[in-house]
């Protein structure tokens, strides 16, 4: 049987106009020509759902009948839907007319649309992009998150400093999530009952009528009211009860990298894997009949990082308790169906909970754990191995649980998510699970969505790739841009790249003039490093540079230099004082430098604010350089990196994460490599001297001055002068853990070097050429292949 076609035709605009007025009338309660762009948003949004609903429908259908993947993740970084819903159904100039007819304009539209935020970074980022590459290559494959009620907090400024914000994302509605009351399930905590209710939104890919599901739970209280508590005096305790129930989806946590022993966030956890393995359970139940035995025949779950880790004990209480199975039978359907993907080195961000809160929540899993802890030792002195070892890599051990551990010992594969990330958890962070069980490790380098990435986010070079391409065919089959980097010589193609960039650098211009009034030389080069704010990405080390090159030019007013444009976007963590200060030290320099007459267009700074998925799709497009300048080790991979390639910005970055393989597909001389190499830091370590590195390095002890000395203001607040101290002061919280000021020297050669090249501007443009058409490894829809080949074991859908 084949999937009904797509609705398509000359009657398609009519239709849609006709339904956009009866849509926007039913979300709205008046007719799109009266409404808001926010309603006409809701009522298009609506529009598209109807649409897709039947295919989406005969996709679940059809993917239920096979083997199945299942992608458990505490994040989805989504954004916005609509512009990417229209152009996978190819309905952008069709939904341009309908919006028209009604005196509407579809950008105004589009941008009306609130991003959801349900993620902090990359990681939520890449499962966002993994669903868009599994619906268009047709791969049964649905995630599996929690519907927070308040995404990413929204970040503003005052006077510098970061402030955060509620993000309430779907307050007004949102058409995206179709809420499934009879797919319920119940989630049973030792201290409280949950009923598990799902919103699932649909997954649409390109150039194909199959729509797969992102499931999201949210918490309700089990019943509408508990009579007996209201009829009493305890009124007010039951209203209590069902409060604390649907705090539980409340909030994302908006720490990324350090770890917070938090009771309500591995409730969350919890929450949602024991809710949609009773799902997956039920629907093989349904299926196949009662003995599970075959379970992990038909369904295979990655979990993205430690966060879902919870599921193997709790697959396991399913199977024991709710099915009657033995240990060892459940062991074995467990083990066969769980991967695992490790996102980063860092140790402050491995989980590890308290043996007490495990009591507190749910003692049986606890027992479970236990168990598994049990049976692992057993496990081990049967290998032989008696050591040190054993404690190291128990699930239990000194009164806490290691989710990564239970994750290593109870998943059949392990992944990195770069070259060089798989390398160091191999013979570094998870080394002795590789010398005990070396054939479950594999690499998985992340990739982007083109579809997002380039297609939507930066029309003019999609365009300009048609025409080279011969068709769109390279949105879905990014190889096909590799044969095009023979044209590099061609003067008419070179010149239309150019234009097109600068197109998207007059328009990244007014944007921000727009949105924060500030005013940028479109001439000027772009340098951007958009990412969460963490020491080890090294923000400090760009906001260095910066500061350097005001001097040089107050030192010198007549110095010519490649004027420049240094943009930041960036969150902190709430609770990272350090982060925040690099915050405030940014908005500071902007303050300095901008303002500065004798500077003018040779330097400028801007520091965008409430970074956020839609941001990144308008500045992308514009930049020329892309700052990946992580201390080398530190990035599991990065993926900012590849966006910046596919639209043609250059490298400027050390041998760290997915910047190894980007320059290793596009060439030593396409990219501006710098500082030290992993290999080379430990014995650099060994024997740094920050103190002596900047007395040694010329300008630099100016520079890091500048924090003490009144050049800057951080308006008493002291935080000027702890990132001085963790620089410059020895002690576990000092001596420049991250070698900023050991590669501050090599990294400013390396800058000064782009910009002294982007003065030639068709050498420049054909290097950026050269990065878009090897951009193709770094699609997600490569990475997403190589786990349904690899790991998944699943198959297109027959369609
Ligand atoms: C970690 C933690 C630690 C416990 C508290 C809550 C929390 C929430 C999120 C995270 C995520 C940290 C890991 C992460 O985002 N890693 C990033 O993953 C990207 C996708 O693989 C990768 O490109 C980045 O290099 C890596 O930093």
């Amino acid at each position: 049987a084949s999937l009904p076609p797509l609705i398509q035709g000359e009657n398609v605009t009519s239709d849609l106009t006709s339904s956009l007025g009866s849509f926007t009338r039913a979300v709205a309660g008046r007719s799109p020509e009266s409404s808001t762009p926010l309603e006409v948003w809701a009522g298009l949004s609506a529009t598209i759902v109807d649409r897709i609903a039947e295919d989406w429908e005969q996709s679940a259908l059809r993917a239920s009948a096979g083997r199945q993947q299942h992608y458990f993740s505490a994040e989805f970084l989504m954004g916005r839907a609509l512009l990417n819903n229209l152009t996978n159904l190819n309905l952008v100039d069709d939904a341009k007319k309908a919006v028209e007819a009604y005196g509407q304009n579809l950008s105004d539209v589009l941008e009306a649309e609130r991003d959801a935020a349900l993620g902090n970074g990359g990681l939520g980022r890449l499962a966002a992009c993994f669903l868009d590459s599994c619906a268009t290559l047709d791969l049964p494959v649905t995630g599996y998150g929690i519907l927070y009620r308040y995404g990413l907090f929204k970040q503003s400024f005052e006077n510098g400093f970061q402030h955060e914000h509620p993000d309430p994302w779907m307050e007004e509605g949102y058409p995206f999530v179709v809420r499934r009351e009879e797919q319920s399930r119940y989630v049973k905590f030792d201290d409280m009952d949950v009923r598990a209710v799902p919103y699932d939104m649909p997954i649409t890919g390109y150039g194909t009528n199959n729509v797969g599901t992102l499931r999201l739970w949210k918490s309700e209280p089990m019943e509408e009211f508990d009579y007996d508590a209201f009829n009493s005096q305890r009124f007010t305790d039951a209203i209590v009860e069902r409060e604390r129930v649907a705090d539980l989806c409340r909030v994302l946590y908006p720490n990324d990298t350090t770890y917070e022993g938090k009771v309500l966030r591995v409730r969350q956890q919890y929450f949602f894997v024991s809710a949609s393995l009773q799902a997956m359970v039920d629907a093989y139940v349904e299926k196949h009949g009662d003995d599970l035995t075959g379970f992990a025949e038909y369904n295979c779950i990655q979990l993205n990082d430690t966060h879902p880790v919870l599921a193997i004990p709790e697959l396991m209480r399913i199977l024991l308790d709710d099915h009657g199975m033995t240990w060892e039978d459940a062991w074995e359907v467990t083990t066969r169906t769980f991967a695992y993907t490790n996102h980063t080195t860092l140790a402050e961000a491995l989980e590890t909970w308290e043996y007490s809160i495990f009591q507190q929540l749910f003692g049986r899993v606890l027992e479970i754990v236990a168990e598994i802890d049990r049976r692992f030792r057993i496990d081990m002195a049967q290998r032989g191995i008696a050591d040190h070892r054993v404690d190291y890599l128990a699930p239990i051990s000194n009164g806490r649980i290691h989710m990564a551990w239970i994750a290593c010992y109870a998943s059949f594969s392990i992944n990195g998510v770069a070259a060089i990330h798989t390398n160091i958890l191999k013979k570094d962070t998870l080394q002795d699970w590789y010398q005990i069980w070396p054939e479950k490790f594999n690499n998985k380098t992340n990739g982007v969505t083109p579809r997002r990435w380039l297609n939507q986010c930066n029309p003019r070079l999609a365009r300009l790739l048609d025409k080279q391409v011969g068709s769109d065919a390279w949105v879905s089959d990014l190889d096909l841009l590799k044969p095009l980097a023979k044209k590099v010589k061609g003067k008419r193609l070179i010149n239309e790249l150019i234009k097109v960039k600068k197109a998207n650098k007059q328009d990244f211009a007014d944007w921000i003039e727009k949105r924060q009034g500030i005013t940028i030389n479109p001439d000027a080069a772009f340098d951007v490093q958009i990412k969460r704010l963490h020491e080890y990405k090294r923000q400090l080390l760009n906001a260095f540079y910066v500061l350097d090159r005001y001097f040089q030019i107050k030192d010198d007013p007549s110095l010519d230099v490649t004027p420049s444009v240094a943009i930041f976007g960036a969150k902190a963590a709430p609770g990272y004082f350090r982060a925040k200060a690099i915050i405030k030290l940014i908005n500071e320099i902007a303050e300095l430098v901008n303002n500065d007459p004798e500077i003018g267009d040779r330097l400028k700074v801007v520091f965008i604010e409430n970074y956020n998925v839609s941001p990144a799709e308008k500045v992308i497009p514009a930049a020329d350089i892309s700052e990946q300048i992580s201390t080398a080790g530190k990035e599991a991979s990065g993926t900012g990196n590849m966006k910046f390639m596919m639209n043609g910005a250059l490298t400027l970055g050390t041998l760290d994460g997915a910047n190894v393989e980007i320059v290793d597909a596009v060439g030593e001389n396409n990219a501006y490599i710098f500082g030290a190499k992993e290999e080379e830091l430990p014995e650099l370590m060994a024997s740094y001297d920050p103190y002596a590195t900047m007395e040694a390095t010329p300008g630099l002890t100016r520079v890091v001055n500048a924090l003490t000395d009144g050049t800057l203001n951080d308006g008493g607040s002291g935080m000027f002068a702890d990132i001085r101290r963790s620089l410059l002061e020895s002690g576990p919280d000092g001596s420049d853990v991250y070698y900023v000021l050991g590669d501050f020297a090599s990294y400013r050669e390396a800058r000064d070097r782009a910009l002294e090249d982007y003065r030639d501007e068709v050498e420049w443009a054909r290097k950026c050429w050269l990065n878009i058409c090897a951009s193709g490894r770094f699609s997600s829809d490569r990475t997403i292949r190589d786990y349904a080949n690899e790991v998944w074991h699943i198959e297109p859908i027959e369609k």
